[in-house]
């Protein structure tokens, strides 16, 4: 079974599938032991690995490159973050082939104009595509994909751009009618007030995807109760970590002059050598090498 059509059977049958942002194949890797049922290739954490704001500096071959090596160090499936898709709706039709060629399960395609500002930014810019010429991208998208099972994600930043839940609605209940398999419905409110509105008026059979990043109060267990939301994204919480982990060891190792206390407080070499694979190179060596 594909990983596209393991990421359908969740989507159908889990009553919530939650996937998390990674930034290269170390971080996918640990998110699949951690038990997540798949990985967001992220564009805000591939551009801040990168060290650029997430703005479309990063180019399509930056971030398939990362998703593809994401994908092929994992089982579980991989939702890659195409932005706008890279330009026009002949530009989305390159972007699904080259990313289901990659082995992508889904696509998340977003209604901004290119370039686009980051949703989460106070004072970004948030400026939208004009509705008709969204659904021309998603139905491109649609008939671009060859596996009828990869997933073509289309999100709304109606709300993240301040124009409203009518807006939001009419807009995604238009890109359900498109041909999109979900829905993504994304919000910077501090509160889960404007989520729960939305999903309370959604009557399509299309499911819902959230990322409560600016809403973290919402758990699983109330994501499940509003019950059309299919899907959870924990959007930036991998890069997050690693920033919060290495501003606290290198500064202690400038305190300190010197690696004497920081050592017993990192996780040995050996794990790495783990999350790298080396003993399975080195039963292979053992088999092959003569
Ligand atoms: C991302 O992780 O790149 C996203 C989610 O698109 S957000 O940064 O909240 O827009
Ligand atoms: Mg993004």
């Amino acid at each position: 079974m594909s990983k596209a059509a393991r990421l359908r059977a969740k989507i159908r049958d889990k009553p919530l599938t939650h996937i998390i942002g990674a930034h290269n194949p170390l971080s996918a890797r640990l998110a699949e032991e951690a038990g997540f049922d798949g990985i967001w290739a992220s564009g805000f954490e591939l551009s801040a690995a990168y060290g650029v704001p997430d703005a479309s500096l990063i180019s399509m071959t930056e971030h398939l490159e990362m998703a593809r090596a994401m994908n092929d160090a994992v089982d579980i499936p991989v939702v890659a973050d195409v932005d706008t898709g890279y330009g026009n709706a002949i530009n989305v039709m390159h972007t699904v082939r080259k990313y289901e060629g990659a082995g992508m399960a889904a696509m998340v395609i977003e209604d901004k104009v290119f370039p686009k500002d980051t949703s989460l930014l106070a004072g970004g810019r948030q400026e939208l595509l004009a509705i008709e010429e969204f659904e021309g991208k998603l139905a491109a998208a649609v008939a671009a994909r060859r596996d009828p099972d990869f997933m073509i994600i289309a999100r709304t930043e109606a709300l993240i751009a301040g124009l409203g839940q009518a807006e939001a609605k009419g807009r995604a209940e238009r890109y359900a009618d498109a041909g999109a398999d979900a829905v993504l419905i994304h919000s910077k409110s501090e509160t889960p007030d404007e989520i729960v509105e939305f999903v309370g008026a959604w009557a399509r059979e299309t499911p819902i995807v959230i990322v409560p990043t600016a809403y973290p109060q919402l758990t699983e267990a109330d994501i499940m109760a509003l019950e059309k939301v299919k899907m959870v994204i924990y959007g930036n919480h991998a890069i997050r970590a690693v920033v919060t982990a290495l501003e606290k060891v290198f500064g202690r190792i400038r305190k300190d002059g010197g690696i004497h206390n920081v050592h017993g407080t990192i996780v040995p070499v050996t794990r790495v050598f783990e999350l790298q694979g080396v003993p399975g190179m080195k039963a292979d060596e053992k088999k092959y090498l003569r």
